[in-house]
Parts: C-alpha cells; structure tokens; sequence
C-alpha cells in the first residue's frame, strides 16, 4: 500500500480476469457488499475484505467491477486501514454518483477501543473514472454517533437523492432497548446534519422474525412509488438473519406496514442495494460459509457475494421479491431443456453438466395428485441439498445434510402461496445454491459437494406429480 490515505498502486498489476457469476477475490476473507454503484456503463462491486488471511480483521474495502453482472473482474483494492479514524479499518457503507462528476463513498471508520468495541464513525473518500484509486476525505470523520445515547453500534452509512438534499441513514441499536436508524441530512454530500430517528424497534409490530439488539446495514430500497427498508439482525454479536420491512417515507421517518425474511436460507447477510440504477433496484449480499475456520484457511479464502437480485415491489407494495435479474436468464451459454417428465415415487434423475460451471436451472413442477415432490441435488452419488414441496402446508423445505468439514446440517422453511404449481430458479456454482421462487422468496445455501457426476432427483410422495419443464443453462 503506498500510502495509507490514497491508494496509488498500479491498477492492473497482478491481476486476472476472475470470470465467475459469485464475485470473490482470489485470496482472503470477505464478509458484507458495499458501494455497489453502476456508473459509467460498468457495475461495481466492493466488500468487506481481509487481503491477508482468510480471517475476518483489518477490514479493507475489496472492489470487483462487471459490465454484464454475470462475469467479474477483480481489481485492485480500494479503501485500506489509515491512521485516522479508520486505523482498524474501513467497514461496512455505499457509493453515490456526485453531480458533478466521480463518485464518493461513504464508509464507517473503526478504531480499536476495548475487547468487541469500537470507535466508529462516518468517513467518505472520492473516486472518479474506473474506481480503482480513491481520495480519503481530509475531514474525516465527516459524523461521529448522537452523545448521550447507550448506543450499541453506529454503523454502515446508506445515502439516497432526496428531492433538492441527501439523506443518510446509519445502523444503531440503544442497550437494553433495540435497533435504531438515525438519519442525517445533506445539501452537498460533504457536510451533514443530524435530522432525528428514520425507525425504532418499538415502532415495528414483527411477530414473525426477531429484530434483535443491533440493526446493521440499513438500506432503503425504492421503486415504482414504493419502498422498503433492509436490514441485517445482529444480536450480543451473532448475526441473525435479514429482513425487509415495507412501508414509507413521511416527514423523514419511515412508517413501517409489514416484516418479511428477507432470505430464508442458512447462509445470508448484510444485503445491499446499488445505487446509479435509476428506478431499478439491484440487491447483493453476503454468503458467508459453512465450513469449519480451519476448512476456510486451508482454502486460503472464505466467503462470497451472492449473484445480483432484481428487487421489485408486488401486492400494491406490500411484499418486496426478489428475482433472477434479466441479466443471467439472457447470458449466452449452452442449454438444454426437457418437458412432461412423469414425476412417481421411483427416482428420476436429470444429469447436470460435470464442468465447473454456474448453473442457472429453471424447473416447473405441477403437483397433480402428490402431496409431496423432493428435488435431490446430487454429486459422486451423494446429496448434498434437498429442496422438498409440501403442497398442502404451503411449504418449501430446503435441508442439507452436516458434514466432516464442519458444515451444520438443517432445514429452514419458505412459504409458497400456489398448491398447484410451482417454478423455481436454482443458481448452481461451485459452494452456493441460490434458491428463487416464482413468488419472490429466495433461500441462499454453502454446501461443498464434489463437482463430478452433478444431477437434479426428483421423486413424489402420495400419487404422480409433472415435470412441467426443466432448464438447465451454462452462464460461465
Ligand atoms: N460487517 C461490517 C460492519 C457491518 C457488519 C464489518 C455486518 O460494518 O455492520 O465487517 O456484517
């Protein structure tokens, strides 16, 4: 690193392209998506980054950019640990396109005060052309936490256009009584007022998933006159799970309608929405893994980004789903594609290509007279996930077996309106599997099987069901 507060290295050396639908530097730990702009025809993905080991610490802001979502490039790392507000490191924040030109990022600096503690305030750094060298803000920290507040965190800043200012929304939570947004104000994305509470714990009726002592990561996603806040559960430092909240904006504070998961699946955190995508909304997040530590620095890596997530508002804005972006089902790649399998209670197995290829597979099932069809995903002979449809309790099942590695076995849950029919994308590729529904609920899974002799089981319990039609597409 040549200098601590700007980065000058040279901005191709070493590098290679990484062709790969999950984004991840070839070495190191990454934890949470930030910054993700699309600006200048290209989308930029940084993250949470640990260059040197595949241990989360020393929190640098990695950067990957793509110019079709489906293939990424690496590039040289963006923001580094300094020797100011940031001296531990360079969390958790977003980037916005600057009206006259370049980009600034802002991100949450940390410094070391106690065993689990940190300083952390609100620091920026600017860009411009291809990201890849950026500026610290000689005024950092540009917000340090509300005083007098027992605050359990101060975290992860978000800005959004609002009318002729900026708003900011930042993560907190109060001791002893839960999450907080604070929200900030801007006329010049350079100097900030404090403009009150954005939500509180106390003013979300959630009687499914539990909100926790910390919010973390906050994210207002708005499109077609609707919206939503994102955010990821933290709780006595355990990362819980995600949720959406929909509801709306009045007078600077959000006023919540309903509470969702946001991805039921084991292996999901810190999702985050980019910005420069006009009234579309793209979503990333973190699949963190599901091995042992010592599994994940015998690798020499740990962690990945999700594949991208078209966010759309349904039910006159009530449900936020998430899809497989346009982006993916229109790559060029090989396919093939069956119809009108008859589904019984004797397996039928559809092989899948034995290349290591990210797979987008579209399946659509009619229920007929079962009660119950499974999907096996199997490699060398062995299942390492199974998805099964429970039509009459509206449920998908998703369960993956524990193993030497150290991943934790389980199932979880997805609810599924439709009892006669069900589609789904499966987004296949190495260690993840990306489950979509056709009613916007997604389930994000790390499972470690071989990569030989991949094949999709599928059986069905109580009387015949159809394989309407399966897709199974090479994207890279
Ligand atoms: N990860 C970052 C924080 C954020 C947390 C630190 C969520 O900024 O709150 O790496 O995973």
């Amino acid at each position: 690193m040549s200098s601590p507060d700007s980065l000058t290295q040279d901005a191709t050396e070493g590098l290679t392209a990484h062709g790969t639908l999950h984004p991840r530097p070839r070495r190191g730990w990454i934890n949470d998506p930030n910054g993700l702009i699309q600006f200048e025809g290209s989308y930029h993905v940084f993250f949470q980054h640990n260059p040197e080991s595949a241990e989360w610490g020393a929190i640098h802001w990695g950067h990957m950019v793509s110019s079709d979502l489906v293939a990424w490039d690496e590039r040289p790392i963006a923001l580094a640990p300094g020797d100011g507000p940031d001296a531990d490191g360079c969390w958790s924040g977003c980037a916005i396109e600057e009206p006259n030109g370049g980009v600034v990022a802002f991100y949450t600096g940390v410094c070391v005060t106690g065993e689990k503690e940190w300083r952390q305030t609100v620091c920026a750094a600017r860009s411009q052309g291809d990201l890849d060298i950026w500026v610290k803000e000689p005024a950092n920290p540009l917000i340090e936490a509300p005083e007098g507040l027992d605050l359990v965190g101060f975290r992860d800043p978000f800005v959004w256009q609002d009318g002729d200012r900026w708003s900011m929304i930042v993560g907190s939570g109060i001791r002893g009584v839960g999450g907080r947004i604070f929200r900030y104000e801007s006329a010049d994305l350079t100097a900030w007022t404090y403009a009150g509470e954005f939500l509180r714990s106390e003013d979300v009726d959630s009687p499914g998933p539990w909100l926790g002592t910390m919010w973390e990561c906050p994210q207002l996603v708005r499109r077609d006159g609707h919206e939503a806040v994102l955010l990821s559960i933290h709780d006595e430092h355990r990362l819980l799970h995600t949720v959406v909240i929909t509801g709306r904006t009045e007078a600077g504070r959000f006023v919540p309608n309903g509470v969702e998961v946001l991805d039921y699946g084991h292996n999901f955190y810190a999702p985050a929405v980019a910005t420069g995508t006009g009234n579309r909304q793209l979503g990333w997040g973190w699949a963190p893994e599901a091995r042992s530590p010592e599994a994940q620095v015998n690798e020499g890596w740990s962690g990945l980004l999700t594949a991208p997530r078209e966010l759309q508002f349904a039910a006159g804005g009530v449900r936020l789903i998430q899809s497989v972006p346009e982006e993916l089902r229109r790559a060029p790649g090989t396919s093939s594609s069956q119809e009108n399998l008859a589904i019984s209670n004797a397996p039928r197995s559809v092989p899948l290509t034995d290349a290591d290829s990210a797979l987008m597979v579209t399946v659509r099932l009619e229920a007929g007279r079962s009660s119950q069809v499974e999907l096996r995903l199997e490699s060398d002979g062995v299942t390492y996930l199974t998805i099964a449809w429970d039509r009459y309790k509206r449920l998908l099942l998703v369960a993956r077996p524990s193993t030497e590695e150290g991943t934790e076995g389980g199932a979880i849950a997805l609810p599924v309106d439709d009892t006669e029919a069900i589609e789904l994308d499966l987004l296949i590729d190495g260690t993840i599997v990306e489950l979509f529904t056709s009613e916007g609920r997604v389930s994000t899974d790390r499972v470690y099987p071989p990569l030989h002799r991949r094949q999709l089981t599928f059986t069905s319990l109580g009387g015949e069901a159809t394989l309407t039609s399966i897709v199974i597409r090479e994207l890279s």
